[in-house]
């Protein structure tokens, strides 16, 4: 075993050592050491200063209760976190989840993720994510209200313009964003526009922040098509989720001229072999707030099937997974690679295992990683920064050009290094081995922080 090698199994044996029950942190944390041998091999400054230990190590983690009372009088605790993982690229930078499941070992992943999603961005952003175990669905919004002022009512210490800049995630949209934004002003008595990402157009949000996760998971997918001479248009395309990542990684595949067939939500998913018609999800979800089965009342010729995972069985030529972890299995992989699929974009965090990602690429299947395809968000959130603090707002096309540029570049990037230090079609590697380089290096400069 090279000494780089022996370097990642100690590390990864020191993570499950330290938190055994933290697994979805561990498998982030090994799809990524398993692939940097070779940048490793190049700097073996990096084992004697202890890179590696440093980097699995959150700079800060932030743990709180979250009182909040609802419609009927009840009195209801949540927990609330903040995982400040690394800021050596700027200030912390991640959104924030609200869902049953937020747990310490779910944020310790997606800070992970985020930081290398961060650096590949090429924006000063460090990483970091936080959340609560509280649920939106079936609240009201007086409900929602009354939990984001608690929960930004200890939050706001911790958070700033230069500090630490959350966004939205899982069950954090613009209403969130907005009784967040309101509460921290209140708290601060000042009006830091860039403490939050993601505010509505209309009191300095970025045109196109909405849309840029899935418009961006597009330009991704179509760059590493078009470099193997494949168009997206009369492709048949699978989609998992109906939120904001889905909605719009539906509208930008149909205005590719892709035929996307199904969308699903946690209860279960929809087929409609004549084309998902956006309009009525949108007006399902983002006006109702209701349940995709709904869908299937407007439109007869639409089926729907209890349980997600169904959506995996459904034959297609590109599959984007834009719900959540860990929704595609070595079965799903499987199902997927015996109906022909071509292309897997993840518009999600971490929605394939370890053992779906292995058998997609030895299936050669192209594949599109979390931390390069969903860059796009975090991207134009950046954006967003730089618009607050020049107090300007800039175009929709303006936005739309240069996330169009940005995924541009961590495509390219990512190829370059696969080719020159994997697999030539490996993202994998290629976008970790581009965003560990670039965060390594500037940790290294920064000293022993
Ligand atoms: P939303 O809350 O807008 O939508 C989430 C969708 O996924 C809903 O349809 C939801 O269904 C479904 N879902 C949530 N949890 C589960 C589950 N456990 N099993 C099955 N379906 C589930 O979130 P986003 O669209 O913002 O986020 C989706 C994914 O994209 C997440 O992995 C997120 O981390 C990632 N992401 C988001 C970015 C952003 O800018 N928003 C940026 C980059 C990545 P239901 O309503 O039933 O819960
Ligand atoms: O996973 C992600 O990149 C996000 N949820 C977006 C984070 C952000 O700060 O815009």
């Amino acid at each position: 075993m090279s000494n780089s090698n022996a370097y990642v199994e100690r590390i990864l044996d020191l993570v499950a050592q330290r938190d055994p029950d933290q697994k979805q942190f561990k498998d982030t944390v090994t799809e990524v050491l398993k692939t940097i041998a070779p940048v490793l091999d190049a700097h073996p400054e990096y084992e004697q200063q202890k890179l590696l230990e440093r980097l699995v190590e959150p700079e800060r983690v932030v743990s709180f209760r979250v009182v909040w009372q609802d419609d009927k009088g009840e009195v209801q605790v949540n927990r609330g976190f903040r995982v400040q993982m690394n800021s050596a690229l700027g200030p912390y930078k991640g959104g924030l989840r609200f869902h049953p499941s937020v747990c310490l070992d779910i944020l310790k992943f997606l800070a992970f993720e985020q930081v290398f999603k961060n650096a590949l961005t090429g924006l000063p952003i460090g990483g970091a994510k936080g959340g609560s175990d509280f649920d939106p669905h079936g609240k009201s919004d007086a409900e929602v209200m009354r939990f984001c002022q608690s929960f930004m009512t200890e939050l706001y210490r911790h958070i700033g313009p230069d500090v630490d800049v959350p966004a939205g995630d899982i069950g954090v949209g613009g209403r969130e964003i907005g009784y967040l934004f309101g509460q921290y002003k209140r708290i601060r008595d000042r009006y830091d526009a860039g403490v939050l990402t993601g505010k509505r157009i209309d009191y300095w949000g970025s045109l196109a922040r909405t849309e840029a996760t899935g418009y961006g998971l597009l330009y991704f997918v179509k760059n590493m098509l078009d470099a193997k001479g494949i168009d997206l248009k009369d492709k048949v395309v699978v989609v998992s989720g109906a939120g904001n990542v889905a909605q719009y990684a539906i509208e930008k595949a149909q205005a590719f001229g892709a035929k996307v067939v199904t969308c699903s939500d946690s209860n279960g998913y929809v087929y409609d072999p004549n084309g998902i018609d956006l309009d009525a999800v949108k007006e399902i979800k983002q006006v109702r707030r209701g349940r995709i089965k709904e869908y299937v009342e407007t439109h007869p010729q639409a089926e729907y099937h209890e349980g997600c995972k169904g959506v995996w069985t459904v034959a297609c030529d590109i599959a984007l997974p834009c719900a959540t972890q860990r929704e595609i299995d070595l079965e799903s992989a499987k199902t997927l690679v015996a109906n022909g699929v071509t292309a897997v974009g993840e518009g999600a965090n971490m929605p394939s295992t370890l053992d779906a990602i292995a058998y997609f690429q030895e299936h050669k299947v192209l594949f599109a990683p979390a931390k390069a395809a969903n860059a796009g968000g975090v991207a134009v959130s950046a954006l967003e920064m730089a618009q607050n603090s020049e107090r300007l707002q800039w175009t929709f096309e303006e936005v739309d050009e240069r996330l169009k540029g940005i995924m541009k570049n961590i495509y390219t990037q990512a190829k370059k290094n696969a080719e020159a230090y994997a697999d030539p079609d490996d993202l994998v590697a290629g976008a970790n081995i581009t965003a560990f380089s670039n965060v390594a290096e500037v940790m290294m400069a920064q000293g022993l922080v």
